[in-house]
């Protein structure tokens, strides 16, 4: 207490009020850095749109960087956050290994790190808190859908996994064998990483089409998100099959496009996760950040199943007012 509170360069020349000084300080935005992985599913697209809304609302100064599904992209940007002195950042970290030394240095320069939807295999103390939903539980959900959908026939099911070495891909298969261990009917006969892409959705379930039979000892397709669930069911129905019907359809994310599928009867369910990872995200930062309030380590959104019953139009129109 000290300069700020009165400066007196000469009496009567120049005086500097600390209240003005605080009330600048307290006035500033508080600047995030926000790496996101890029552009590659319509749930992608619907975070990077409500963080950017979360931000604007709450008077944050967001820096955004895209980093075009590349880690080595990511990195650079956080080591720019970094070189900038942001008062946060938060990364959607691609794949889960390889973190330790950036986020080493942003802990050294004491900026707060938030996970974003994806998890990271490094040391719990390098990160503030994670938000995502919990992975696992998702193929679980969509594990168990199946298993009460099938309920004892034989179904033969091919799998797109989303993107290699990234946490989602790991968890949701391993929550989907997880509930389907115990219905010795239902198999899993192909699995192949269609990279969360509708491109490589639709590619990938072309030559499993193609190496079963055109596609009729196929049962069902599980995907670990909807943009590969869409790019399938277009595969099925250029094979001539009805998806939703000859090859069931389930997947993760509840974003619009699979509510516009179920409404044409060719997605049977879909588990949600909210691309609202910012709101939570920023919460604990602002705690954080006012007076050190320390959030939990993993903040977890919500896993809920949706079929066709629950109103596909319904969850399309409120998703799509919501700007998703
Ligand atoms: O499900 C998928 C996306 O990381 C949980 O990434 C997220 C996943 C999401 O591209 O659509």
């Amino acid at each position: 207490m000290k300069t700020s509170r009165l400066l007196a360069v000469s009496a009567g020349l120049i005086t500097l009020m600390s209240s003005t000084i605080a009330s600048t300080a307290m006035a500033k935005d508080l600047v995030v850095g926000f790496s996101q992985i890029g552009s590659e599913s319509g749930w992608r697209a619907a975070e990077t749109s409500v963080t950017k809304q979360e931000a604007e609302k709450r008077g944050i100064d967001l820096k955004f960087a895209d980093a075009q599904q590349k880690q080595e992209n990511q990195i650079k940007a956080i080591r720019g956050f970094i070189a900038q002195g942001v008062d946060a950042i938060l990364v959607a970290p691609v794949v889960a290994t390889g973190w330790d030394d950036v986020l080493s240095e942003a802990k050294d320069a004491n900026i707060p790190v938030v996970l974003l939807d994806r998890g990271v295999d490094a040391p719990e103390d390098l990160y503030l808190t994670s938000v995502a939903s919990n992975q696992v539980t998702e193929g679980k959900v969509a594990g168990q859908w199946l298993v009460d959908a099938e309920a004892g026939a034989d179904c033969k099911v091919v799998e797109l996994q989303g993107t290699v070495g990234s946490t989602p891909a790991i968890n949701r298969k391993q929550g989907f064998e997880e509930a389907i261990a115990a219905a010795p009917n239902i198999t899993i006969i192909r699995s192949q990483t269609g990279d969360f892409t509708r491109s490589k959705g639709k590619e990938v379930m072309e030559g499993f089409i193609k190496a079963e039979n055109g596609g009729k000892d196929i049962c069902a397709v599980y995907a670990h998100n909807d943009d590969m669930a869409v790019g399938a069911i277009q595969a099925i129905k250029d094979a001539g099959l009805k998806p939703g019907t000859d090859i069931k359809v389930v997947s993760i994310d509840a974003v619009p496009d699979i509510f516009s599928a179920m409404v044409a009867g060719e997605a049977n369910a879909t588990v949600e996760l909210t691309p609202n990872m910012a709101g939570p995200a920023f919460d604990a930062l602002e705690k954080y950040l006012a007076d050190g309030t320390m959030p939990e380590k993993f903040i977890i959104t919500e896993s809920k199943l949706y079929t066709p019953a629950d109103d596909a139009q319904g969850e399309f129109d409120r998703r799509k007012g919501l700007g998703y």
